[in-house]
């Protein structure tokens, strides 16, 4: 890896970040478009929530300034889920912040507010996308379908990749330096992302960029989710993990781990020697559930009162 992505192995601690639409109804991201979701909307539905998503009170420099007081080091916003919505403007789908309604681009504040507090710049990027009409072409055979009707056709495939292609580049031209691309579902295999030639167009733009393992065979680093592994891998790892039991933004206040059961998993995984990436899923107005501002604080206080941070 390059010199200058050597900070992923101190990092230690990151915040991830799950907001989108799905957030006006304390619903996961994405997965009710499937039927058999407990929470489950119809496409219809799930898709007119894009025109309500107006977070009239987002303001990412506190989003950072929160993050930087917790003692993490490096955020992850998710820019698209698997429900297709580009939280970035784009002209490959009219499905984005800029034409729905927020109207404007959310991605850029947030790059910028985060540079500003001296933190590394994440995109959490799903290689899956249940909006693009040449997506739900994906065989049956390879897991994971789209909510949409299913009728394989490889030309269409190909018509869906150039798309992820460019929304790639998108995001690695248009917003200045980006430190890591989050990928999500490590599906299908390689060959039909294309993953070294996606991966060597990232790197040609953005050299020093670091790319997790959910795009097959191209990863920097290993991306246990939900748990921390009781023998730790030897390359570079980071665990995912809610301080609740949502990704997405939910009200129950019950739910929520303790302070000090979410410092003794910071503790345990970095003895391990990895990272740990901690969910919040802000409210669709923009701005941070208090359960979560109120752990972060503490974790941030006693990182700097043991010298940690
Ligand atoms: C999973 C996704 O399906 C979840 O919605 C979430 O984004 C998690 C971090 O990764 O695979």
């Amino acid at each position: 890896t390059h010199p200058e992505a050597q900070w992923f192995d101190e990092a230690r601690f990151g915040i991830f970040i799950h907001w989108g639409p799905y957030s006006l109804r304390e619903i996961e991201a994405s997965w009710p478009l499937m039927p058999h979701s407990s929470q489950h909307l119809g496409v219809d539905v799930y898709e007119s929530l894009a025109d309500e998503f107006n977070p009239l009170n987002y303001d990412p420099k506190v989003w950072a300034k929160a993050a930087k007081a917790a003692g993490a080091k490096y955020i992850v916003l998710t820019v698209k889920h698997h429900d297709g919505f580009c939280l970035f403007d784009t002209k490959t789908t009219d499905y984005n912040a800029v034409q729905r309604g927020p109207k404007r681009d959310l991605v850029m504040p947030f790059v910028e507010a985060v540079r500003s507090e001296g933190l590394k710049v994440g995109l959490y990027f799903t290689t899956i996308d249940w909006h693009d009409p040449d997506f739900a072409t994906i065989p049956i055979s390879a897991g994971i379908q789209s909510p949409k009707p299913n009728v394989y056709d490889p030309m269409r495939w190909w018509e869906f990749h150039k798309r992820f292609v460019e929304q790639l580049r998108e995001l690695l031209i248009n917003y200045g330096r980006i430190d890591l691309i989050w990928f999500d579902v490590p599906g299908f295999g390689a060959d039909r992302w294309r993953s070294s030639e996606v991966k060597q167009m990232m790197l040609n733009l953005q050299p020093h960029l670091i790319v997790n393992n959910r795009l097959p065979d191209a990863g920097d680093y290993e991306t246990p989710e939900q748990f921390v592994p009781v023998h730790p891998p030897d390359e570079w790892w980071e665990t995912c993990m809610t301080m609740n039991n949502q990704w997405a933004y939910h009200s129950d206040k019950t739910c929520y781990k303790s302070t000090l059961t979410l410092l003794n998993t910071l503790l345990e995984i970095a003895t391990k020697g990895g990272n740990l990436l901690l969910n919040v899923g802000p409210r669709p107005d923009g701005t941070w559930p208090e359960e979560a501002l109120e752990r972060l604080e503490a974790i941030g206080t006693w990182l700097k009162h043991s010298g940690e941070s």
